[in-house]
């Protein structure tokens, strides 16, 4: 996804009339793809919110889900705000997850949150799966936490008392708030020893007033088939468009890599539901949430479908995020997903209030694209990298920070950062380069997602303007490191080099060729910023 955030004309409308005006909610446009899956906080790290759900509260976005940073499996919820849908603050775990009141270290893990406002009670209200028997819930009274868990839990119809409450989503529509939440039965004499391990039904409930537990009384979202797509369906999200209730949903997968997009449809919770699949492969993804986005001029709405992204397995951390508007036939069917590489969704919404957020990478000197497509390579195994540019300004350098991801490593991750005087320097044998900072990582100081390292510029700190600057990036061991990587277009400065691990001689036939060679196209994720 592009999030190309061009602020309208309506934007520039409204900053030059009087102050009445600008109370006006503000037109803002994003632009959405397939291949663009990863997002990044204005830090520069990789978004860490898994099953994402993103609320518009009190005029702003906020972005959330599970951290698989910590752990490499779901460990506290993460939120993250946003004006512009396009530059992400990272606004910390909405409680402590290693705290004794945290729920979360059982069963369930906290997976799939959601919040709703209750404003009655000036409160958010998470909810989050906690394992058998009901839903945790906590309220604060700030979208970002910190959130206090109640003593009790939510329950859910007893017709589902044995099997375990799983994904599910909570939403508030006109007022009132609903719960749809798939309960997981491990005991069917069914399952397969290849699959389906589990069998698993979505269920419909209206929420208490207060929003902190169910009524209790229940509905199944299913099509009537009782087959093995309604059966396995889970990860659901709801929302109502004209007088119509929507349930998103996929089937069983765990952040997988492309199951089937559902979405029931019915005129009352109570049913009856008819289901469409919208797509086979969810374009590579697990729907995780449907977002409504208005349009301040028209006020018309528009429901952007988005998904956990490649790859599953152990590797959530290496899945983002794809989005893309749902379209409606006259009869509210949907269409289907267009999952083609070249597809563009442009949507027009009302921006957040408050201005763009800012952090160390937003504000660096020099830094690779954020809105880049980028990719996980991991191949430290077989290269030491050097990843060069030019200084975009002259100062002083302060630090370079690196986006990398752990695995089970021993060796650490040895970074240095450099000047020198012509890319030749690379291929000449002898050649010494002038040292601006070095630091070496341990596996235990990085994460399972891509979250940044940092090299301390220490000496050598002053750049001139178009000096050339490198980064070289080392950690050989039996499980590479991992770092991102996009297709660079020429002549923007960065150029990435590769060294063969133990290759330090001169090459080929005429003894002329250097261990070092161009990886032609890519740089890594990285950014430098200046005092
Ligand atoms: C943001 O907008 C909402 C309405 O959408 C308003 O209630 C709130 O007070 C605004 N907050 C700020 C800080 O301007
Ligand atoms: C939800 O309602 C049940 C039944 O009244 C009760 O046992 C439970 O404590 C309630 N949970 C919350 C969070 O209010
Ligand atoms: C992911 O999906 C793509 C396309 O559906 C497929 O080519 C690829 O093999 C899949 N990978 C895994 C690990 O399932
Ligand atoms: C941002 O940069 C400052 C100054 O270099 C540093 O102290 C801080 O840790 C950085 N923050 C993040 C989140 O990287
Ligand atoms: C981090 O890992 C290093 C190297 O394995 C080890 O020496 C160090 O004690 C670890 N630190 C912590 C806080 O676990
Ligand atoms: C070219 C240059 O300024 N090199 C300096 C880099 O920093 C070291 C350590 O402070 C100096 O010894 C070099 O002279």
């Amino acid at each position: 996804m592009k999030f190309s955030s061009a602020i309208s004309a309506l934007t520039a409308l409204v900053s030059v009339c009087s102050a009445a005006a600008t109370t006006k909610a503000i037109s803002a446009s994003v632009t959405f793809d397939n291949n663009r899956r990863f997002l990044f906080d204005t830090d520069g790290r990789q978004i860490d919110a898994y099953g994402s759900k993103i609320n518009n509260f009190n005029g702003k976005y906020y972005l959330y889900g599970n951290s698989f940073s910590e752990t490499g499996v779901a460990y506290g919820i993460k939120s993250y705000s946003s004006s512009d849908l396009q530059n992400w603050q990272y606004e910390g775990l909405l409680f402590d997850p290693a705290s004794k009141s945290s729920p979360c270290s059982g069963s369930g893990g906290c997976g799939r949150p959601h919040i709703v406002y209750n404003p009655n009670k000036k409160s958010y209200v998470l909810w989050a799966n906690a394992g058998e028997t009901g839903y945790v819930v906590a309220t604060s009274s700030s979208p970002s936490g910190p959130f206090v868990f109640s003593a009790a839990k939510a329950l859910i119809d007893p017709a589902f008392n044995g099997l375990q409450p799983a994904d599910f989503t909570v939403e508030v529509i006109d007022g009132t708030g609903y719960i749809v939440f798939s309960a997981l039965n491990f005991r069917s004499p069914n399952a397969g020893n290849v699959w389906p391990p589990i069998f698993q039904n979505l269920h419909v409930s209206k929420l208490t007033a207060d929003f902190m537990n169910t009524t209790m009384v229940s509905y199944p979202v299913s099509s009537g088939a009782a087959d093995l797509i309604d059966n396995e369906a889970e990860s659901p999200d709801i929302f109502k468009q004209g007088n119509t209730f929507y349930v998103a949903a996929s089937n069983t997968c765990g952040y997988c890599n492309g199951s089937i997009a559902l979405l029931y449809r019915a005129n009352s919770i109570q049913g009856p539901w008819t289901r469409q699949i919208l797509e086979g492969y969810s374009c590579n993804g697990q729907v995780e949430g449907v977002l409504p986005l208005t349009n301040p001029s028209t006020g018309a709405v528009t429901n952007v479908w988005h998904s956990t992204s490649v790859p599953g397995g152990p590797r959530t951390g290496f899945g983002g995020h794809i989005f893309q508007p749902l379209t409606f036939n006259t009869d509210g069917s949907a269409k289907n997903l267009d999952c083609s590489t070249t597809a563009t969704f442009p949507v027009t919404f009302t921006k957040g209030n408050g201005t763009a957020a800012a952090g160390n990478a937003t504000k660096a000197g020099d830094a690779t694209p954020a809105l880049a497509v980028y990719n996980p390579v991991c191949d430290s195994d077989s290269f030491i990298l050097y990843q060069t540019w030019t200084a975009s300004k002259s100062g002083t350098i302060k630090s370079v920070s690196l986006n990398v991801a752990r695995g089970s490593q021993t060796v650490p991750l040895t970074l240095t950062v450099f000047k020198l005087s012509s890319l030749n320097d690379l291929f000449t044998p002898e050649y010494k380069w002038t040292q601006l900072g070095t630091a070496a990582f341990n596996a235990n100081q990085t994460t399972y997602t891509f979250d940044t390292v940092t090299v301390p510029v220490t000496t050598n700190a002053t750049v001139s303007k178009g000096e050339l600057l490198g980064l070289s990036i080392s950690g050989a061991d039996y499980s590479p490191w991992c770092h991102l990587e996009y297709q660079t277009t020429s002549g923007c400065g960065f150029k990435l080099y590769q060294q063969g691990n133990g290759q330090y001689s001169w090459r080929g036939l005429q003894g002329k060729n250097a261990p070092v060679y161009e990886r032609q196209g890519k740089s890594v994720k990285f950014f430098a910023t200046y005092a």
